[in-house]
């Protein structure tokens, strides 16, 4: 997880990335229309007050705190990131204990720094020095209450949700020991599985994991907020709106304003699923107007449909070939292999190739005799050089696409390596999650075939089967990506109380992404902590925003290349010009407000879906067609 380069990390239990989510504004987007001091986030409780006020802080005090706090931080979250390693990669008792002792020095350091860096809050100061300064205060994901017990018990119970997601099985009834199911094998289940009752049953049972969790989130949360508040947010949720260079309201109000331009693409492709899936397993299983069922869409959460683009593939078309099926024929590609392959894409682009000790320390594939988190993970332990990947590889397209996407934040986390250390972090969020994406958007057909994996391209007509394949796992994610966090927003704010956690969930399932279970699932369930993020508290709107960037990143390569064709067949592969505007871009790290970095690649400074609108535009005239005459929505 974690891209974590610094605090961040601390504060952040584990991520995907890591990074150390910062930002800071201390220059404004220029798309927005607030002011820098609105953009400035919010100052600590002044410190109890003291009979003589001390003297006013000068510059110089404020550049000694900065690079104190820099060199604090940089050291500690060398020391966090190692013993999270090693938690995650052998879950245990004492090493959840080693991982929290390390996160809850970082938390309070991040909080103590926040707090004190407010003190330089009405002075006029050099621009890195206070968008460093915003940093610290946006840094913590997790935020800590000052009472020394309390953000110890926040460490510990972080570790310990994370911990029983990684250790999470299923012992179907009557089985025990290795017939119990973990998480790879009940996702293959779902990917491979076309009987429904065994979707279900495998579903209900990855979703028991979750129960034993309810109870230490509801304090976690309680925690956070205690944390936050007494560092001047309204809540933690409002903590992770404002690292986005704009206030916070502002951010919430752009993920519904990009929502909104792709929303009718999500509802064409829902009627088309539904329709398809109607179809194969009749009414009784899925009603022809109501939601789709949460266990039939070949992922745990029905995040990503891609899995089941058998069933819903156009009859007669061929999309020329099947990447799983090829990688499990070829003996002589391992998961290794296919890491390799990775690598070549982007050295390909003239980034130079990721360092020996990447192959050495890296977890690769699942080990056989411990628990470890199987959720992939890119790290960067010494925020220098010491690059890591952490998976659980099995020889399928969807861990072909993963690696790329992992890759994708090792490179960036390598591009920045020379920024200082509050800046070494992507420009948003988003960022960090679209740039492996973006390259594996470049996975085309006749890519593969100049890596050896294809034999020839496919034919012009396979493009909307393959279209139709993409749109499963990049469209269908969306609704998902933003109800995430849209639901964590509302718990952390109280608008979601304890005892409505799972009532709640499922009705954002239902109002975003019309599915819902089969079945009552009552509040004895807690079925979002059946999800990597949320058991792990990483934030979530950063995934929705990077499918939006990764096909506008696309598109301005594409252009930068001289590409001139349809962009759904439009590989970088070998384009040195594409690749160094790129690193470009990956190379400022957070030291700008965000706008600037995609000013720098795309020459736009919004976020903006018209680039996946037009990446889709051929399917979605084909979808309409096949809807004619279909009632769509549920
Ligand atoms: O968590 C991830 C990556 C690691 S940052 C594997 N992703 C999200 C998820 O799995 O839910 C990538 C897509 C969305
Ligand atoms: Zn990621």
């Amino acid at each position: 997880m974690r891209s974590l380069p610094l605090l961040v990390a601390l504060l952040v239990t584990v991520a995907c990335t890591t990074t150390t989510t910062t930002t800071a504004p201390a220059a404004v987007p220029a798309d927005s229309s607030m002011t820098a001091s609105e953009a400035t986030p919010p100052s600590p409780p002044a410190a109890a007050a003291t009979p003589a006020p001390p003297p006013a802080p000068t510059v110089a005090d404020a550049e000694k705190f900065v690079s104190d706090a820099e060199a604090r931080l940089a050291e500690l979250s060398v020391n966090q990131q190692r013993a999270s390693w090693v938690q995650s990669t052998y879950i245990t008792y004492d090493t959840q204990i080693l991982a929290a002792n390390e996160n809850e020095k970082l938390i309070n350091a991040g909080v103590e720094l926040a707090k004190e860096a407010a003190r330089f809050d009405s002075i006029e100061l050099p621009y890195d020095t206070r968008r460093k300064l915003n940093l610290i205060k946006l840094s913590l994901t997790t935020p800590g209450p000052s009472d020394p017990a309390l953000t110890a018990e926040l460490a510990r119970i972080g570790a310990e949700l994370e911990a029983a997601y990684g250790a999470g099985k299923y012992c179907p009834p009557g089985k025990s020991g290795d017939a119990c199911l973990d998480i790879n094998e009940i996702s293959n289940i779902l990917r491979t599985s076309r009987d429904p009752q065994r979707q279900l049953d495998v579903w209900r049972g990855w979703h028991t994991i979750s129960p034993p969790m309810r109870e230490r989130y509801t304090r976690y949360v309680a925690l956070m907020n205690q944390g936050a508040r007494e560092l001047g947010y309204a809540d933690t949720g409002a903590l992770w709106r404002s690292n986005y260079d704009m206030p916070p309201d502002a951010f919430a109000a752009e993920m519904d304003r990009l929502w909104g331009q792709v929303k009718p693409l999500y509802d064409s492709l829902h009627c088309y699923v539904r329709w398809n899936l109607n179809k194969k397993y009749g009414d009784k299983i899925v009603p022809p107007h109501g939601p789709i069922p949460a266990h039939l869409l070949g992922n745990i959460w029905a995040q990503e449909w891609g899995n089941i683009y058998d069933v819903v593939a156009p009859p007669k078309a061929s999309s020329g070939y099947d990447l799983t099926k090829i990688l499990e024929t070829r003996k002589d590609i391992d998961p290794l292999a296919m890491v390799r392959m990775g690598e070549h894409f982007f050295t390909s682009l003239g980034f130079a190739k990721l360092p020996q000790t990447f192959w050495e320390r890296s977890q690769f594939v699942q080990p056989r005799d411990r628990d470890v988190v199987c959720h992939a993970s890119a790290w960067d332990i010494d925020n220098v050089e010491d690059l890591r990947l952490k998976m659980c590889i099995e020889k399928n397209a969807e861990d072909f696409t993963t690696i790329h996407h992992e890759l994708g934040h090792n490179f960036y986390q390598r591009a920045y390596n020379r920024q200082p250390f509050l800046y070494r972090n992507s420009a948003n969020d988003g960022f960090h999650e679209a740039i492996g994406d973006t390259i594996a958007l470049s996975v085309t057909p006749a890519y593969l075939v100049k890596i050896g994996l294809l034999d020839k391209e496919p034919p012009a007509s396979a493009d909307i089967p393959l279209l139709l394949r993409d749109a499963l796992d990049k469209l269908a994610f969306l609704p998902f990506g933003l109800l995430m966090d849209k639901w964590r927003w509302g718990v952390f704010s109280g608008a979601i109380a304890p005892a409505d956690y799972n009532k709640a969930w499922w009705q954002l399932r239902l109002q975003y992404q019309g599915i819902a279970p089969a079945g009552d699932r009552g509040e004895e369930f807690f079925d979002p902590g059946a999800k990597y993020h949320i058991a792990a508290n990483v934030p979530y709107a950063r995934y929705f925003l990077a499918r939006i960037l990764q096909f506008q990143f696309h598109r301005a390569l594409c252009n930068i290349a001289g590409y001139k064709g349809p962009l759904n067949r439009c590989s970088i592969y070998e384009n040195a010009e594409a690749g160094t505007r790129l690193a470009k871009m990956l190379e400022m790290g957070a030291s700008r407000p965000w706008p600037e970095a995609l000013e720098a690649l795309t020459g736009q400074r919004q976020m903006d879906a018209t680039a996946m609108v037009d990446y889709f535009r051929p399917l979605l005239d084909w979808l309409d067609k096949q809807n004619e005459g279909k009632a769509c929505g549920w």
